[in-house]
């Protein structure tokens, strides 16, 4: 190619030279120039063409170079020409040959469905899988639901029955009404003398013929003794013919109750442990003051028992007047909304419960239910021992299983003597 286009810039030379001779515009200088019959008698010089040469070179040069890419442009053209030519080939080859091509893409195209269709298929039968197990389940809750509407049906076709017995005799206290006749446990009404209204009370009327009449109840934790004053005040809880629930009677109630007669009453406090050891505390001249002087609890003194006297508070170790600042003879009733005691503190808000607290306690039998007994001062509220306590038994941070606070007409416990009283709880 560098070749022809070397010939190609000689000729266009000759024809420039000739075209510009002609013109007339060229005068070469004769002094410089020496004749060259090579170029006849037109002259120009060697030098003369060297001028020529040297003033028309750009032209020239731009011109070989427009020459070139048009000669680069042919060449492309002829190039992709080739290239079409080919590529026609090709596809001639290849259009031979594409119907086979066509049917494996076709047939991979299918496959691919057909993967994606087994995975579709697989899942649906995992989720049908899972909609037979439901459907299962509900099947089986259905004939549940059956079966027990057919036990509500029978049981419906049954005459309802008052499974709350309420014995018919009353009087002043369970012990009046083992007077007039009562031989069994359960619920009574009684009347104590200033009371307005007669009002349900738990009577445990034991084989000697004496009649307890029960003022709290502690046996598995069901009733929350986290009260105030007034329902402390009123009683809350649950009064039940068997003696199967957890009550506070109330403390008006207990006041009308321990205030009515002359012959006092003797407060017996009966407890069982997690072990199943039962003990108890006997308190004579029981009394609880009226609502005016705070239902303050007074005793004579500790009539006996096993349990020990708690009441008369303990000596913990802690500080030289333990045992005076736990002590509860005389003490007023606090709630924690009510602060009677002795404490800088409410020691009945910060323990959660109402009692006749001092600054706290030694005896404390409306306490947080700790099933299980014993409990630390992290399982207890503000680190306090808040347990149901008998300090003189076990210790404060032991909670008392079940308990239990009863009265008795104090002419009435010796019956048998004060051994049998023990023999008979001994005996529950
Ligand atoms: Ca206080």
């Amino acid at each position: 190619m560098a070749q022809f286009i070397h010939v190609g810039a000689f000729i266009l030379l000759l024809s420039t030279i000739s075209t510009a001779q002609l013109r007339g515009d060229y005068t070469p200088s004769q002094e410089q120039c020496n004749p060259n019959d090579g170029f006849g008698k037109y002259c120009p010089t060697t030098c003369g063409v060297a001028d020529y040469l040297h003033r028309y070179k750009p032209d020239v040069d731009r011109q070989l170079d427009q020459m070139e890419q048009d000669l680069e442009e042919i060449v492309n053209l002829t190039r992709g020409a080739q290239d079409k030519v080919v590529y026609l080939k090709d596809s001639e080859t290849q259009a031979q040959k594409q119907s086979p091509d066509t049917y494996i893409k076709k047939s991979s195209s299918m496959l691919d469905d057909v993967l994606r269709f087994e995975k579709s298929i697989v899942a649906q039968e995992d989720q049908i899988n899972q909609l037979q197990t439901t459907l299962q389940a509900n099947a089986n809750k259905m004939v549940d639901l059956k079966q027990m509407s057919l036990q509500l049906d029978q049981m419906c076709k049954e005459p309802c029955k008052d499974t709350v017995e309420i014995q018919t005799i009353t009087g002043k206290d369970c012990q009046d009404i083992a007077n007039k006749g009562g031989k069994v446990s359960g619920l009574y009404y009684v009347k104590p003398a200033r009371a307005l209204e007669p009002f349900l009370v738990y009577c445990e009327i034991d084989s000697f013929g004496r009649g307890w009449t029960v003022l709290q109840r502690r046996r598995d934790g069901s009733v929350d003794f986290n009260k105030n004053w007034i329902q402390y005040k009123e009683g809350f809880g649950y009064l039940s013919p068997d003696d199967r629930t957890e009550f506070w009677l109330g403390n008006e109630k207990m006041h009308l109750l321990s205030v009515q007669s002359s012959v006092p009453y003797v407060l017996r406090i009966e407890m069982v442990d997690w072990e199943g050891n039962k003990k108890y505390a006997d308190y004579a001249t029981f009394k609880i003051g009226p609502e005016i002087d705070a239902y303050r609890l007074t005793y004579a003194y500790y009539f006996g028992g096993d349990a020990g006297d708690a009441f008369d508070g303990f000596d913990f170790g802690d500080d030289p007047s333990d045992k005076f600042y736990t002590s509860h003879n005389g003490m007023q009733f606090s709630s924690p909304d009510k602060d009677n005691d002795k404490f800088q503190e409410n020691c009945a808000l910060e323990e959660g419960s109402g009692w006749w607290m001092n600054r706290c306690h030694a005896a404390h039998l409306n306490g947080k239910y700790y099933t299980g007994g014993k409990y630390t001062e992290k399982d207890s509220q503000n680190g306090h021992d808040n347990g149901i306590i008998w300090a003189t038994w076990h210790s404060r941070w032991y909670s008392l299983k079940e308990t239990t606070m009863k009265i008795i007409p104090i002419n009435r416990i010796g019956a048998g003597g004060q051994q049998s009283g023990v023999k008979q709880f001994g005996d529950i």
